[in-house]
């Protein structure tokens, strides 16, 4: 009996599983109510009584055991992660979910497409600035009250070193370094001292655009604004050119485009008169360009500047400036395009 049980220890020992269903075949040969350990525990009662307490022992020490290793490879099967049952990898993959563009970059990357088309080239600068660009070669007096504190981030005094209320500065400095033909646009970030509100923010983006060459005209702004404005808001879109001032330019205008909600017939959008603004322009300031080392005697340009956040505004009915600057997802996610 006494080798009997010793046997049956040995084989517990040496046995080792790999899958569940080996393991399975461990317990009902050991473990089970007709496994081997079980028929020990019937052969018992013949036992003489003498030695009932060690053969009892030596059985119980046997059940013990073999019940610890049933126990250790059932875990150790549980951890096994090469182990393929309960896992499906036919199943298609989770989705990654793609990020989407900012509604200012999507904007900005369909105004360049726009004058892309048109032959405008793309040029970018900084956006600290000093005064000469910023101010000075536009043609803005000493005494104008876009230089007052009020309305400008000023980063040094004397020479004045300020952050860039406009990509005018730009310009500037493209037509330092390149002679007519010129026909360029200018995007970027600019700033201005202003109370944060649902209509006005102290930092917001721009385009600006710039053609010089011999012969530019103002008919030449017209019908070049006339395109965008019909690729921009639809083939239906009119404009309408009102007269206004700019330092930098003369003579000047502010541009309306029809309202592409109601078709101009009046909503609450264009608030009922059918036009929304949507640019500044005009034909550079003889000025500006003898600033810049151009002839203007031989050359003339038009120019032009657009608020990115009020065009998305119009386009995608954004009521509150905020939002672009906010960042939540949930305001972001909402613009999924192929720009
Ligand atoms: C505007 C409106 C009208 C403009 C003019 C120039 C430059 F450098 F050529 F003089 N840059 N940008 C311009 C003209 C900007 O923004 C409302």
């Amino acid at each position: 009996m006494i080798d009997k049980i010793k046997g049956l220890l040995k084989e517990t020992e040496e046995f080792t599983v790999k899958t569940a269903e080996e393991l399975e075949n461990f317990r009902l040969k050991f473990l089970s109510k007709k496994g081997q350990i079980s028929m020990l525990f019937n052969d018992f009662k013949s036992v003489p009584n003498e030695h009932k307490k060690l053969v009892g022992q030596e059985i119980n020490k046997l059940k013990q055991f073999a019940q610890q290793k049933f126990d250790a490879l059932n875990n150790s099967l549980e951890d096994d992660d090469t182990q393929t049952e309960g896992t499906d990898y036919t199943r298609p993959g989770e989705p990654i979910e793609l990020g989407s563009r900012h509604p200012i970059s999507l904007v900005r990357n369909e105004i360049i497409g726009i004058f892309a088309r048109l032959g405008f080239t793309v040029a970018e600068g900084p956006e600290i600035e000093d005064d000469f660009h910023n101010f000075t070669a536009l043609n803005f007096p000493p005494e104008h009250p876009a230089r007052d504190m009020q309305d400008t981030f000023f980063i040094e005094k004397d020479p004045d070193i300020l952050l860039r209320t406009h990509t005018s500065g730009t310009q500037v400095r493209y037509m330092e370094n390149h002679k007519p033909p010129i026909r360029s646009i200018f995007p970027g970030r600019v700033f201005r001292n202003e109370a944060i509100s649902a209509r006005a923010h102290c930092i917001f983006h721009q385009v600006e655009g710039l053609f010089v060459a011999e012969n530019v005209s103002f008919a030449d702004l017209k019908q070049t604004l006339l395109y965008f404005a019909k690729e921009m808001f639809g083939e239906k879109t009119q404009i309408r050119l009102r007269p206004s001032y700019f330092p930098f330019t003369e003579p000047s205008a502010e541009m309306d485009v029809s309202c592409s909600i109601c078709g101009g017939k009046g909503c609450n959008v264009c608030k009922y008169t059918g036009w929304l603004e949507i640019l500044g322009c005009g034909m550079v300031d003889p000025n500006v360009l003898e600033k810049c080392g151009i002839d203007s005697e031989k050359y003339t340009g038009f120019a032009f500047g657009m608020g990115i956040e009020r065009i998305a505004m119009l386009k995608y009915q954004i009521k509150d400036l905020r939002l672009y600057f906010e960042n939540d997802v949930r305001f972001l996610r909402q613009f999924k395009s192929a720009y």
